[in-house]
C-alpha cells in the first residue's frame, strides 16, 4: 500500500556500496555513474572475465564461477553472498541475468539487500503478457485490438474483425510457424481469408479455432523511458525508435523517433506513464510499442530494467539514469519533474557485435583483433566492456560496444555516427551502409527494414584489389622472415603457412609463386625478390612493385609499405591462416588455403565445413572413426555464442579420425574431424 511505501521510504538509505551483478559495458557503465556519485563498486566475475574491463575498473572484484553464465552471473546464491560479504548495500542487475529475476529481488530484500530495480510485484505483473495487457486496457493505455472468444461462427468473426478496424490478421490459436494465418484487408474479403486459414489449420494442427487481431503492416518498435520514484511520482523521457532490427536484435536506436509529432509524443508519454503508475512502478523501465504509418501505437510490453539502448535517451535529456536508479533506489525523490525535462537535440546508438553481417550474422568469438575508437567527447560516448587484445568470450552476448553520438538535429546526429569509425572487424561495415541508406536517412523506417532493403545493405562484397593482395603477400613474407630469424617459432598451430610442408621457409629470398585466398576465389600471386630488397608481385596480368617494412607501435604491427608508388600504413593482425588488414578505407583479409588433408575440407575453413566456424564447446559428436560421411551429413554440434551450429559434411568420405570430443572447447578454424575422400584413400593405398 502506498501507506507502506511512504513508511519506508521516510528512511532515505544512503548506498555507499553497489554490487554489479552483470559484465561488459553495462557493469562498466553502471560504475562509471557510482564513481561521480562517490559510491565504491563491486564487481563478480567468472573464470572467462578474470582480466576483463569491468574487473578492472571495479574497487573490489570477487570471483564467482566458472564461465557459463548458470554457474556465474546466473547463480543467485553466489552474487548474494558476495553482497553481503563485501558489504554492499545495494545490487545493480543491469540488464539481462538477474534483471528481471523476480525471485533475485525478494532475496535481496530478505537479506536488507537493496535490489536496484522496481517492486518484484511489478516485474511479475509485467511479466506475464496477458495480465499485463488487462492492467493496460484497464489504466486506458492503447492496446491491440483482438477477438479471442469462444463463438466461432463466421457473423461473429467478421463482425469482431469489423470491431478491430482492417486489416486484421486471422490466426488459429493453435498455430505456430506461419501455418493457420491470413490477413484479411477488407470486410470482402474476410470470408475467403477465414476459410483458407481455417483449411489450412485443420490439416496442419486437426484444430480450426481462430483468433481475430489487428494487424499492423511493417510496424515501428517505439518505446518510451519512463522512471518512477518511491513517493508516486512517475516521468517519461521521451521515445527511442529501435525498428531497424536484426534477427529481433536491435542494431541502431535513436531519440526521439524521427518524424513523431510533439502531439504523439505527449501521448505516447502520458500513455507510458499511466502504464508505470498503473503498476506502481519504481525505478528506470521501458514501455514499448508499436506504430503503424499513421502513428497510432499499442502497448506490447514492459522492460522493468535499464535497457541497452538509454544512452540516447540520456544525451537528449542530458541526464544520467544510472544516477536516478541509484538516488531513487536509495529512497530519494525524482531529481526531474515532467516539466523541468527538455529534449534536446536528437541521439543515434549503434550496436557493435562480434560478428559477421556477410556471414548471415554469425557471431564471432576470439581476441579482439582492433579496437581504435572515436575521442569520447560531451557528445560522444563510447560504452563497452573491452579492450584490444581482450577475449570475445563464446559465453556471452556478442555485443561488445555501443557508440552513442548527439547532434542539435538528426542529420547533424547522423553525420556524426557516421563519422564516428571503431574500425573493428565486426559489423561496422554493415552500420555504416545501413546509417548511409537514403531511405535510413529519410527517417523512414520499420521493422522490415534490413528485408526490405537487403539489396542495398549487403552488395556483393567487393573483391581486394591487386594492391590489398600485395599487403598481404608482404605482410606474410615479413612475417616469414622474422620467424626464420629466430624471433619467434610460432606455431604448433596446425593452419600456420610457415609449417614445413608449405614450401614457404626454404626460399626467402627467391622467387615463388603462392596461392592465396580472397573471399571465394584462389589468386595465384607470382613473387620476385629483387635485388634492392623490393619485390615484384604479379596478380592476374598486372605487375606491381612493392616494397615495406614492419613497425611495431603500441604493441600492435603495421605494415609501412608502398605498392606502385602509393604508400600506406595499414595495421597489420596474422592469425591462425588469415592476414587482416585495416585502415580507415575498411578492413580486409586474405589467407593462406588451408591444405585439404588438414582441414578435410577443399577450402579455407568456410562455414558448415569440417572445421569450427568460431570458437564454441563441442556438445555432441555425431561420428566415429571409420565412418562413412556423404556431403552434408551432421558430424557434429558446436554451441558457441548461445547459439548452436551443425558442422556437416563438406563432401563425402571416411571419417579418419575425430579431433575434438564432447565438452571440449575448439578454436575458430579449428578442423574438428579428419575426413578423407574416398578416391584419396585409394589413390593413397595404391601408392
Ligand atoms: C518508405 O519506405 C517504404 C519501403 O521501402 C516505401 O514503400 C515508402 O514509399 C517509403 N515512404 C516514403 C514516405 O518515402
Ligand atoms: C616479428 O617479431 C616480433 C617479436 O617476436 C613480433 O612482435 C612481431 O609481431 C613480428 N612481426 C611480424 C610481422 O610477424
Ligand atoms: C611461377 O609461375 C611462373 C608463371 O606461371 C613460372 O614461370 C615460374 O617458374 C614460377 N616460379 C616458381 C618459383 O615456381
Ligand atoms: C547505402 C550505402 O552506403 N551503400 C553502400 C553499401 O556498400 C557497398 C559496397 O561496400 C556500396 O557500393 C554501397 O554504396
Amino acid at each position: 500500500s502506498w501507506e507502506a511505501i511512504q513508511c519506508y521510504s521516510r528512511r532515505v538509505r544512503r548506498i555507499e556500496k553497489v554490487l554489479i551483478a552483470n559484465r561488459g559495458e553495462i557493469a562498466c557503465r553502471v560504475m562509471r555513474s557510482a564513481k561521480k556519485m562517490g559510491v565504491r563498486s563491486v564487481a563478480v566475475y567468472s573464470d572467462a572475465d578474470k582480466h576483463s574491463m569491468h574487473v578492472a575498473m571495479a574497487d573490489e572484484a570477487y570471483h564467482i564461477g566458472p564461465a557459463p553464465s548458470q554457474q556465474s552471473y546466473l547463480s543467485m546464491d553466489k552474487v548474494l553472498e558476495v553482497a553481503k560479504k563485501s558489504g554492499s548495500h545495494a545490487v545493480h542487475p543491469g540488464y539481462g541475468f538477474l534483471s528481471e529475476n523476480t525471485e533475485f529481488a525478494e532475496a535481496c530484500k530478505q537479506e536488507g539487500i537493496i535490489f536496484i530495480g522496481p517492486p518484484s510485484s511489478a516485474i511479475r505483473d509485467m511479466g506475464i503478457k496477458s495480465t499485463s495487457k488487462h492492467i493496460m486496457s484497464a489504466a486506458g493505455v492503447p492496446i491491440i485490438g483482438g477477438y479471442h472468444g469462444e463463438d466461432q461462427s463466421n457473423e461473429k468473426l467478421q463482425a469482431e474483425a469489423v470491431r478491430i478496424g482492417y486489416p486484421v490478421m486471422i490466426k488459429a490459436v493453435r498455430g505456430g510457424g506461419g501455418k493457420g494465418m491470413r490477413i484479411a484487408r477488407s470486410d470482402s474479403d474476410f470470408l475467403e481469408q477465414l476459410e483458407s486459414a481455417r483449411r489450412e489449420a485443420r490439416k496442419s494442427f486437426n484444430d480450426d479455432v481462430m483468433l481475430i487481431e489487428k494487424f499492423v503492416e511493417d510496424p515501428r518498435h517505439v518505446e518510451v523511458q519512463v522512471f518512477g520514484d518511491m513517493h508516486g511520482n512517475a516521468v517519461y523521457l521521451f521515445e527511442r525508435d529501435c525498428s531497424v532490427q536484426r534477427r529481433h536484435q536491435k542494431i541502431i536506436e535513436e531519440a526521439p523517433g524521427p518524424g513523431i509529432s510533439p502531439e504523439v509524443r505527449r501521448k505516447l508519454g502520458e500513455a507510458a506513464v499511466r502504464a508505470a503508475k498503473a503498476v506502481n512502478y519504481v525505478g528506470a523501465g521501458t514501455v514499448e510499442f508499436i506504430m503503424d504509418a499513421q502513428h497510432n501505437f499499442y502497448f506490447m510490453e514492459m522492460n522493468t530494467r535499464l535497457q541497452v539502448e538509454h544512452p540516447v535517451s540520456e544525451m537528449i535529456t542530458g541526464t544520467d539514469l544510472v544516477e536516478w536508479q541509484l538516488r531513487v533506489a536509495a529512497g530519494e525523490r525524482l531529481p526531474l519533474l515532467q516539466e523541468d525535462i527538455m529534449l534536446r537535440g536528437h541521439s543515434f546508438e549503434a550496436r557493435i557485435y562480434a560478428e559477421d553481417p556477410n556471414n548471415d550474422f554469425l557471431p564471432g568469438a576470439g581476441p579482439l583483433l582492433h579496437l581504435s575508437t572515436p575521442s569520447p567527447d560531451q557528445h560522444t560516448r563510447i560504452e563497452t566492456g573491452v579492450r584490444e587484445g581482450d577475449e570475445v568470450s563464446a559465453h556471452y552476448d556478442p555485443m561488445i560496444a555501443k557508440l552513442v553520438v548527439w547532434g542539435e538535429d538528426r542529420s547533424a546526429a547522423l553525420k556524426k555516427l557516421r563519422h564516428c569509425v571503431l574500425g573493428l572487424n565486426t559489423n561496422i561495415d554493415f552500420l555504416l551502409n545501413l546509417s548511409g541508406h537514403p531511405e535510413f536517412e529519410a527517417g523512414n523506417v520499420s521493422t522490415s527494414f534490413i528485408p526490405q532493403h537487403y539489396a542495398d545493405l549487403f552488395p556483393t562484397p567487393k573483391a581486394p584489389s591487386g594492391a590489398t593482395i600485395c599487403q598481404a603477400a608482404l605482410g606474410l613474407i615479413l612475417q616469414e622472415r622474422n620467424h626464420t630469424l629466430g624471433f619467434t617459432q610460432s606455431s604448433t598451430d596446425p593452419f600456420s603457412p610457415f609449417g614445413s610442408s608449405s614450401g614457404w621457409r626454404n626460399n626467402i629470398l627467391f622467387n615463388r609463386n603462392v596461392t592465396l585466398q580472397v573471399g571465394d576465389k584462389k589468386v595465384d600471386v607470382v613473387i620476385m625478390y629483387n635485388q634492392d630488397g623490393s619485390y615484384s608481385m604479379q596478380v592476374g596480368d598486372e605487375v606491381n612493385h612493392v616494397t615495406g617494412e614492419v613497425e611495431m607501435e603500441g604493441g600492435a604491427s603495421f605494415l609501412h609499405c608502398t605498392v606502385n608508388g602509393v604508400k600506406s600504413r595499414p595495421k597489420l593482425v596474422i592469425l591462425d591462416n588469415t592476414v587482416h588488414l585495416f585502415s580507415t578505407e575498411g578492413s580486409s583479409q586474405v589467407s593462406v588455403p588451408v591444405p585439404k588433408y588438414r582441414a578435410g575440407v577443399g577450402g579455407s575453413g568456410a562455414q558448415g565445413g569440417a572445421v569450427a566456424p568460431m570458437t564454441g564447446t563441442i556438445e555432441k559428436v555425431l561420428v566415429k572413426a571409420g565412418d562413412k560421411v556423404t556431403v552434408g551429413d551432421p558430424l557434429m554440434v558446436m554451441i558457441a555464442m548461445k547459439m548452436e551450429h551443425t558442422i556437416r559434411a563438406p563432401k563425402s568420405g571416411v571419417i579418419k579420425k575425430v579431433l575434438f570430443s564432447e565438452g571440449s572447447q575448439a578454436n575458430r578454424h579449428a578442423p574438428l574431424v579428419e575426413l578423407v575422400e574416398e578416391e584419396e584413400q585409394a589413390e593413397g593405398s595404391s601408392q
